[in-house]
């Protein structure tokens, strides 16, 4: 049986893959695309993945419009990384799928309530809209199957030292969903930057020859450009897939259980997931961490999906 899983995104680049690896994988069923606002503004962020479902020819998936704003905090974006538009690169025509007229918030508490408690949440963007909708109907944390998210990292930020960019967007958020008692996948940097996307994978999905593959082509293109001029990598890390790798295949990545928290006070270290990955603290694991992927079962599955939705007639 297919994975149920909401997909929660901020698109962007690696969103738009996580997009197509979501609907393009066998082993997920997409009963939902929601939006958040993270890497661009909330109108950016539905109309890119209204763009991208257009591309991929998505049109069985609702996409629901979610939080503008964090929490507490102003909206931090990235458009350093992922351009003005959010969405930077492709020449995008006018979107052909709709956005729903349901919050996301509501969505996501409607679509779990009524589940047979099979839905995975997976989020890859500021934690904001999974943190409303467990505070405006908390019966959803005993519900969902379990959460599979993209943020944080054992190590290292990268939108300051100490934080991951989906982490510090809206740290209130994201202590919040570590913090309740359902089961929490970190997917964080550590694991994300095992996933360049080097020269042999572009010519791989160049090679399909479908005009999804050619909009992915110019998307790694375009974050490429900006990824090394931020952080000076030679290949542009996929990030968000990752996330949707770990429930299509779970074998794909590794995972440690571990306590992790994350720091909402800190004077230089707001947004860090403090990771006891050697039981320092002796508090007990509340989250299973992300440690190693199989890269090239990773990017095998990763070209399948783009290849799959770029069959006409699909
Ligand atoms: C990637 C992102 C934000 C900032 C940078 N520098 C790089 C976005 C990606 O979409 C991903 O979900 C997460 N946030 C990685 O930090
Ligand atoms: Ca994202």
């Amino acid at each position: 049986m297919p994975r149920k899983i909401i997909l929660d995104c901020d698109p962007g680049h690696d969103d738009a893959l996580a997009i197509v690896l979501a609907q393009g994988s066998p082993e997920i069923d997409l009963v939902g695309i929601t939006t958040v606002a993270g890497n661009q503004t909330l109108d950016k962020t539905t109309l890119n993945a209204r763009r991208v479902c257009t591309v991929a020819g998505i049109t069985d998936v609702p996409i629901c419009a979610g939080c503008p704003a964090p929490l507490v905090r102003p909206l931090v974006t990235a458009a350093h990384i992922h351009g003005e538009s959010g969405l930077d690169g492709p020449q995008w025509g006018e979107p052909q799928v709709p956005v729903s007229d349901e919050h996301a918030v509501d969505f996501i508490i409607r679509t779990v309530m009524e589940s047979d408690g099979d839905i995975t949440l997976v989020p890859v963007g500021p934690l904001t809209n999974i943190a409303l909708a467990m505070r405006k109907e908390p019966r959803i944390v005993a519900k969902v199957r379990e959460v599979v998210l993209m943020g944080g990292s054992t190590a290292r930020g990268n939108h300051t030292p100490a934080a991951e960019f989906n982490i510090i967007v809206d740290p209130e958020a994201a202590a919040a969903v570590f913090s309740a008692p359902w089961p929490v996948t970190m997917v964080g940097l550590n694991l994300t930057h095992q996933a360049g996307a080097g020269p042999e994978v572009v010519e791989r999905v160049r090679a399909l020859g479908t005009p999804l593959a050619g909009t992915v082509v110019e998307l790694l293109h375009f974050f490429a450009s900006t990824y090394k001029a931020a952080e000076g990598r030679p290949h542009p890390p996929v990030h968000d897939p990752c996330a949707v790798a770990r429930v299509a295949r779970p074998e794909l990545v590794e995972v440690v259980d571990a306590f992790v928290v994350v720091e909402t006070k800190g004077e230089w270290t707001s947004g860090m997931t403090v990771t006891d990955l050697t039981g320092r603290l002796g508090k007990a694991p509340n989250a299973k961490v992300a440690t190693v992927l199989h890269r090239e079962e990773f990017w095998d599955e990763m070209v399948d999906a783009i290849a799959a939705l770029g069959q006409p007639g699909r």
